[in-house]
C-alpha cells in the first residue's frame, strides 16, 4: 500500500496507524520510497480512530475467526466510514449482522473476501490490482475515466489491464468479494460511480450466482444510473452449459458462485437481463475489450472525456533482498564464519551434519573439535576432552567462582546472572591458567631450557609459573585430577613430551614448597599441547596460533559453567538465604 502511494506521487503516507491487537504502542518500520518511516502501532481500533480521526477506512486483514467482531467494533467507530474485510470464510450470519449495521448506520462494507480495491492515484486497499509490474501496465498511479466492480479480485487484476488498453484506466475499482453474502454489491458501486463526476463509464464483471446482477438491472430500469455500463456476467460459456448437467446447487469457486435456479446461472439469463435493462452486453468475453474500447472511443468523440495528462511515475525502489535474488547489486556481508552452517537442511559443525554426528555417537569432544579446531578429532582424543569437561565440571562449593556463584543465587538473581558472577571469577589464579600454562611450558621446553634455569627465569621477571600451585593439593595431597588425565595420555598420546617437561617443573618447584604441584590448569596446558603436536593433524604454525589465541581457558570456562549451574540451582533448591558475612570474618583495620 505504501509503495503504491509513492507511486501516485502522495506526499503522505495513506497508512495512519496499524492496529495489532494486544501491543501496547510502538510503531512498525516500513519503506516510503526510498525513505524508511515508522507507522504507529496501537492495540485496538478505538484508540486508532480516536488517536487518527481523519483515517476513515479501515482495511481489516484479521482471520475468519475474528474478523466480525473486529469489524463490528471498526464500523462502531464514528471516524471510520468504510471497512474492508479481507478475510474468506466469514459466516454468513456474521456476514448478514455486519451487512445490516453497515446499512442503518450509513457505512460501507467491502468485502469479505475481497482483495479490496483501488482509487488510482491515490489509495489501494491491501493487495489489491497485484504485483507493482502490473500496477505500472495498467497505469494505476493516476486516474482514468473508468469505474469498474467485480466479484472476483483475480478477475478485476486482469479487467485493470484490459481498460488500461480499451480506455484511459480506471477511476477506481473495486472487488466485492466472492461471498453469497457480500457487504456492498456490484449495483451499489455503480449507483456510486454515478455520482462521481470523473467516473464517465462504468465496466461491471458479475459471475454465475446470486442476485446482485439484477439489482443493477433494476437500477438501470429505473435510471438511477445513466452512465453508460458495460456489463458481463462471466463463466458463461462453460458455466451455462454444464451447471445444468447438475441435479443440485453446485459452488464453483467462490462461496457466492452457486448456480441455483436459471435466473442464477450466468448464461444466458443475467447477461440478456442486463443487456434488455440497458447495458452493453458483448456478445462473449473476450468481445468484451473491444466492448469497453468502442464506447470510450465514443465518449472521447462526443467530448465527455479529455484525454488524460500521462505522467511518468516514479521509481519505486527494489528491496535490497529482491534485488539480491535477482542479481541486480551485490552487498558486502556483515560477518564471516567458518565453523557452521545452519542454511541447508539439516546444520553441520565444520562440514559435518548431525545425522553424521549422531550415526558416529559423537561426544562433546567431537563437538569441541569441529567447532573450536576445525577437525574431526580421533577418538582418543575426543575422549580426553570429554574427560577434561568432566574432571573439571566442579571443584566444591569454597572456589573463587562456585563462591560467587553461590552468593548471587542468594542474592535472588537469575539462573544466567549467577552463572556468570561464576565465570567472571575465572582468571590467572583461578581456573584461567591453562593458557599461559601452554605458553610458557611450550616456549621453554622448545628453546630446551632447563626447569630450573625456567622456574628461576620466571621469579626474576616476577611470574608466577602458571599451572604450578594449588590452595589445598600438595606433594601429599596429589590432585586425582590431574594423576587420571596423565594415566590417560600416556597409554593413549603418541607423546607426551610436554607433560614430562612439567613434571621435570613440578620436581624443581616441590622442592621450594609443598603446595606447588602440577595444577589441574597445567597438566591440561601440558597435555593439549601434547596432544596437538602428536595427532598429525596441526602443523607446529596452527598449534603455536592455538596458544598465541587462546583456545584453552574454554576447556575450563565450558567445565565448571556445568558446576556453576549446578551450584545456583542447588541454592535456590535449598531456598537460602541472602548472604551476608559475619562481622567477626572481617578485619577491619585503618
Ligand atoms: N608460589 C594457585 O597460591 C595459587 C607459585 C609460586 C612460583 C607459582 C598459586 C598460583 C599459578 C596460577 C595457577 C590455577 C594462587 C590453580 C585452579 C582450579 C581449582 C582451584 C581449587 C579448581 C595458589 C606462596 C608462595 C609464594 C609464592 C609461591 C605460589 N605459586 N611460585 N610459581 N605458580 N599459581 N592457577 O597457595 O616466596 O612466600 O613469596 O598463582 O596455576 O584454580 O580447587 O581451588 O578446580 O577449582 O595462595 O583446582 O599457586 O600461595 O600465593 O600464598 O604463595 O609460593 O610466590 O612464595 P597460594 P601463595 P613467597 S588450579
Amino acid at each position: 500500500m505504501l509503495d503504491f502511494d509513492f507511486l501516485c506521487g502522495r506526499k503522505t503516507p495513506s497508512v495512519a496507524v496499524i492496529v495489532q491487537p494486544g501491543a501496547a504502542g510502538g510503531f512498525q518500520k516500513l519503506f516510503f520510497g526510498q525513505e524508511e518511516i515508522a507507522i504507529p502501532m496501537v492495540g485496538s481500533i478505538a484508540e486508532a480512530a480516536e488517536a487518527f480521526p481523519k483515517a476513515d477506512v479501515l482495511v481489516n486483514f484479521s482471520s475468519y475467526r475474528s474478523a466480525f467482531e473486529s469489524s463490528m467494533e471498526a464500523l462502531r467507530q464514528a471516524t471510520i466510514r468504510v471497512v474492508a474485510i479481507i478475510a474468506e470464510g466469514v459466516p454468513e450470519r456474521d456476514a448478514k449482522a455486519m451487512i445490516a449495521y453497515a446499512r442503518d448506520n450509513n457505512k460501507i462494507i467491502i468485502g469479505p473476501a475481497t482483495v479490496g480495491g483501488v482509487q488510482a492515484g491515490a489509495f489501494k486497499i491491501g493487495d489489491a490490482a497485484g504485483t507493482l509490474d502490473n500496477i505500472l501496465a495498467c497505469k494505476l498511479y493516476r486516474p482514468g475515466s473508468v469505474g469498474f466492480v467485480s466479484k472476483s479480485g483475480g478477475m478485476s487484476n486482469e479487467m485493470y489491464n484490459v481498460i488500461a488498453r480499451a480506455a484511459d484506466g480506471v477511476y477506481e475499482g473495486i472487488a466485492i468479494g466472492g461471498d453469497a453474502f457480500p457487504g456492498s454489491t456490484l449495483s451499489d458501486h455503480c449507483l456510486r460511480y454515478q455520482n462521481i463526476p470523473q467516473i464517465k463509464m462504468i465496466v461491471v464483471l458479475g459471475e454465475i450466482g446470486g442476485q446482485d446482477e439484477y439489482s443493477l438491472v433494476e437500477a438501470l430500469k429505473a435510471g438511477r444510473i445513466t452512465k453508460p455500463v458495460v456489463a458481463w456476467a462471466r463463466q458463461a460459456a462453460v458455466v451455462g452449459t454444464c451447471a445444468k448437467l447438475f441435479k443440485s446447487e453446485v459452488q464453483f469457486g467462490h462461496a457466492g458462485a452457486k448456480s441455483g435456479g436459471d435466473e442464477e446461472r450466468a448464461s444466458p439469463a443475467k447477461n440478456a437481463a442486463l443487456s434488455a435493462a440497458g447495458a452493453i452486453v458483448p456478445g462473449s468475453f473476450e468481445e468484451l475489450e473491444g466492448t469497453i474500447r468502442k464506447v470510450y472511443l465514443e465518449l472521447r468523440e462526443q467530448g465527455l472525456i479529455q484525454p488524460v495528462a500521462e505522467v511518468a511515475p516514479p521509481t519505486v525502489p527494489m528491496d535490497l533482498s529482491q534485488a539480491k535474488k535477482e542479481g541486480k547489486v551485490r552487498a558486502p556481508t556483515h560477518i564471516v564464519s567458518s565453523i557452521c552452517d545452519d542454511r541447508g537442511e539439516e546444520p553441520t559443525y565444520a562440514g559435518v551434519t548431525m545425522s553424521e554426528l549422531m550415526e558416529a555417537d559423537a561426544n562433546v569432544g567431537d563437538a569441541i573439535g569441529l567447532l573450536w579446531f576445525k577437525r574431526r578429532l580421533p577418538r582418543y582424543a575426543t575422549k580426553f576432552i570429554e574427560m577434561c569437561v568432566v574432571l573439571c565440571a566442579d571443584h566444591g562449593p569454597c572456589v573463587s567462582g562456585a563462591h560467587n556463584t553461590i552468593v548471587t543465587a542468594r542474592a535472588g538473581k537469575d539462573l544466567i546472572s549467577c552463572l556468570v558472577s561464576g565465570l567472571l571469577t575465572i582468571g590467572p589464579r583461578f581456573g584461567g591458567a591453562i593458557d599461559d600454562a601452554a605458553r610458557y611450558f611450550k616456549q621453554a621446553c622448545d628453546q630446551g631450557q632447563e626447569a630450573d634455569e625456567f622456574v628461576e627465569g620466571m621469579k626474576r621477571r616476577g611470574i608466577r609459573v602458571p599451572g604450578i600451585g594449588h590452595r589445598i593439593k600438595s606433594k601429599d595431597n596429589r590432585d586425582k585430577r590431574v594423576e587420571l588425565l596423565q594415566r590417560y595420555a600416556r597409554k593413549h598420546f603418541p607423546s607426551t613430551r610436554y607433560l614430562d617437561y612439567a613434571i621435570t617443573v613440578e620436581e624443581y618447584t616441590l622442592q621450594k614448597a609443598a603446595n606447588l604441584v602440577l595444577n589441574v590448569d597445567g597438566c591440561i596446558g601440558a597435555l593439549f599441547l601434547d596432544l596437538l603436536n602428536s595427532v598429525g593433524m596441526f602443523s607446529p604454525a596452527e598449534v603455536q596460533e592455538v596458544v598465541d589465541i587462546g583456545y584453552l581457558n574454554g576447556l575450563f570456562v565450558l567445565a565448571r559453567s556445568i558446576g556453576f549451574i549446578g551450584h545456583a540451582l542447588d541454592q535456590k533448591r535449598l531456598q537460602q538465604p541472602l548472604f551476608r558475612y559475619p562481622w567477626d570474618e572481617v578485619l577491619y583495620t585503618k
